[in-house]
C-alpha cells in the first residue's frame, strides 16, 4: 500500500479523503493556503504544508507547489478530490513523471473526456447513445446555419472544454445561431482558454441522471447505479438522490451494462461518472463523463454500502475489485442537500464567520463538512458549508429524515440554502418525484 497520501484539496472533500486514509492505515499530508491555516483538514492530517496565498491559482492550483509538498514529505500518491486539479491531464502527467501515483484515471483518459466532443464520439463508438450533434465548429459561424437546420431546433451550443454550464447557449432558430456561437466561444475562451464549440440537439424537459462506475487495472468494471441530479440552479446541483425514481430495475440494468462496456472500451481505471440527459419519452443520451470523485458520491455510498474513496485508493494501488456486478446490491434510498452560504434573494455567495454551526444527527443522517463554530467561509473558494445526506428504507423515509435533519441544523452568521431545501422538500412535485432540470425556474417558495 502507499507509504503516504498527499491530499491536493481542502474543505469537506479533503476531510472525506483523510477518513478513508485513516481507515486504511495510510498517513496523510494536507496542503493548505494561507486562508486555510485553521481548517480541519490541516488539523486532522498527519502533516501539513502551506502551499501559498489564498487565491487558488497561487495555492491549490499551483502544480509546482503541490508536487514540492509531496516531495518534501515523501508522499508517494496524491488524491486530487474534486475541482482544482482533479481533471487536469497535465497534473496527472506531472505526477507520473515525478514517480507519484495520481489517484484517478490515466492522463490519456482524462484528456479524452476533458474534450467533450472527443468524449461524445468515443462513447458513441463504445456503444452509448448520444444526442445528435456536430464536430467542433470551424468559423465563419454564418456557415454553421445549415448544421443547425440538419439537427433541427432547438439546439444547444456547448464548449468542448466546458462542463458546469459555462459557454452553453440554447438556440431556437437559425437567426440566433451565429450570434450564440460567438457569445459561447468568447465565454469559453475566457473561462477555459479554448473557444472551441459544438452543437447538440437540445432536449427540452430533461432529467439529468448520472451513472457511477468503478474500474480496476485488471479489466474488472462495475456500475453502482445512478444519481438523479435534476434539481439544479444555474448549473449548481442542489439536491441529489439515489436511486432515481425514474429508473426502473430493468432500465438500470440496461444502462449499467452499456456504461460498464463503454468504460472497458476506453481502458478506464478508477472511479468515474457518465452523465445522461433523459427526455420525456424514455430516451436517454450520454452527454459527458466526469473522471473524478464527485460532490454527490455519498448517496451512492449509502445505497451500495461501498466506500468510494477507499475503492479509489485501492484501485490506484493496482488491487483488483473484490466483487462482481452481481455482488452489488442497491438498498434503500439516499438524498443529499448541499448547504451553501448564499443569499436567498440574489443567490450570490454570502461569505462570513459561522457564529453557530450545529449539524444534524440521528438515525439515517450523515453530514460531510469541514465547518465548525467560528469557522470562516472565505470568498476565495466555493461556498459549500455542509452536505446533509439522509438514508431511508425508501424514498419517503429519507425525505422525512431530510426534513427533520434540516429543521435540526443550526447555521448562524451567514445566510444559507436551508430554507430553499425545506420548501423544495415540502413541494408536491418533489414528493411525487416529478422533477426535471427546469424544476426551480417555475417554482417558488410558496409553491409546490
Ligand atoms: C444538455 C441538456 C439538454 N440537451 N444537452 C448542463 C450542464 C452540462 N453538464 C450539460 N447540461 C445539459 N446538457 C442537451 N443536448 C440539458 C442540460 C442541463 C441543463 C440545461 C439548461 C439549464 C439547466 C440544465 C440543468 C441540467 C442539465
Amino acid at each position: 500500500m502507499f507509504r503516504k497520501i498527499l491530499i491536493a484539496n481542502r474543505g469537506e472533500i479533503a476531510l472525506r479523503i483523510i477518513c478513508a486514509c485513516k481507515e486504511l492505515g495510510i498517513p496523510t499530508v494536507a496542503v493548505y493556503s494561507q486562508a486555510d491555516q485553521h481548517s480541519l483538514h490541516v488539523r486532522f492530517a498527519d502533516e501539513a504544508v502551506c502551499i501559498g496565498p489564498p487565491p487558488s491559482n497561487e495555492s491549490y492550483l499551483n502544480i509546482p507547489a503541490v508536487i514540492s509538498a509531496a516531495e518534501i514529505t515523501n508522499a508517494d500518491a496524491i488524491h486530487p478530490g474534486y475541482g482544482f486539479l482533479a481533471e487536469s491531464a497535465y497534473f496527472a502527467e506531472v505526477c507520473e513523471a515525478c514517480g507519484i501515483v495520481f489517484i484517478g484515471p490515466s492522463p490519456a483518459v482524462i484528456r479524452m473526456m476533458g474534450d467533450k466532443d472527443v468524449a461524445r464520439k468515443a462513447m458513441r463508438d463504445a456503444g452509448l447513445p448520444i444526442v445528435p450533434g456536430t464536430d467542433k465548429i470551424k468559423g465563419p459561424f454564418s456557415s454553421a446555419v445549415n448544421l443547425g437546420e440538419e439537427i433541427g431546433y432547438p439546439v444547444i451550443v456547448k464548449a468542448t472544454a466546458g462542463g458546469g454550464g459555462k459557454g452553453m447557449r440554447i438556440v431556437y432558430s437559425s437567426e440566433e445561431l451565429p450570434g450564440a456561437l460567438e457569445v459561447a466561444q468568447n465565454e469559453a475562451l475566457s473561462a477555459f482558454g479554448s473557444g472551441d464549440v459544438y452543437l447538440e440537439k437540445y432536449i427540452p424537459v430533461a432529467r439529468h441522471i448520472e451513472f457511477q462506475i468503478l474500474a480496476d487495472h485488471h479489466g474488472n468494471v462495475v456500475h453502482l447505479g445512478e444519481r438523479e441530479c435534476s434539481i439544479q440552479r444555474r448549473h449548481q446541483k442542489l439536491i441529489e438522490e439515489s436511486p432515481s425514481s425514474y429508473v426502473t430495475p430493468a432500465l438500470r440494468d440496461e444502462i449499467g451494462r452499456l456504461v460498464v462496456e463503454a468504460a472497458r472500451t476506453v481502458n478506464y481505471a478508477n472511479a468515474g461518472t457518465m452523465e445522461f440527459v433523459f427526455d420525456d419519452q424514455g430516451h436517454y443520451y450520454f452527454i459527458e463523463m466526469n473522471t473524478r470523485i464527485q460532490v454527490e458520491h455519498p448517496v451512492t455510498e449509502m445505497v451500495t454500502g461501498l466506500d468510494l474513496v477507499k475503492e479509489q485508493i485501492r484501485i490506484a494501488n493496482r488491487e483488483a475489485l473484490g466483487y462482481k456486478q452481481e455482488d452489488i446490491v442497491f438498498r434503500g434510498n439516499a438524498l443529499e442537500c448541499r448547504i451553501n452560504a448564499e443569499s436567498p434573494d440574489t443567490f450570490f455567495p454570502s461569505p462570513g464567520t459561522l457564529k453557530t454551526f450545529h449539524p444534524p444527527f440521528g438515525i439515517g443522517v450523515r453530514v460531510d463538512t469541514a465547518a465548525y463554530n467560528e469557522c470562516v467561509i472565505t470568498p476565495y473558494y466555493d461556498s459549500l458549508i455542509a452536505k446533509i445526506i439522509t438514508y431511508g428504507r425508501n424514498r419517503q423515509e429519507s425525505i422525512n429524515r431530510m426534513k427533520r435533519a434540516l429543521d435540526m441544523t443550526v447555521v448562524e452568521g451567514v445566510q444559507t440554502t436551508i430554507p430553499l431545501h425545506q420548501s423544495i422538500l415540502r413541494s408536491d412535485d418533489f414528493q411525487a418525484g416529478r422533477i426535471h432540470t427546469h424544476f426551480l425556474e417555475k417554482w417558488n417558495r410558496n409553491g409546490g
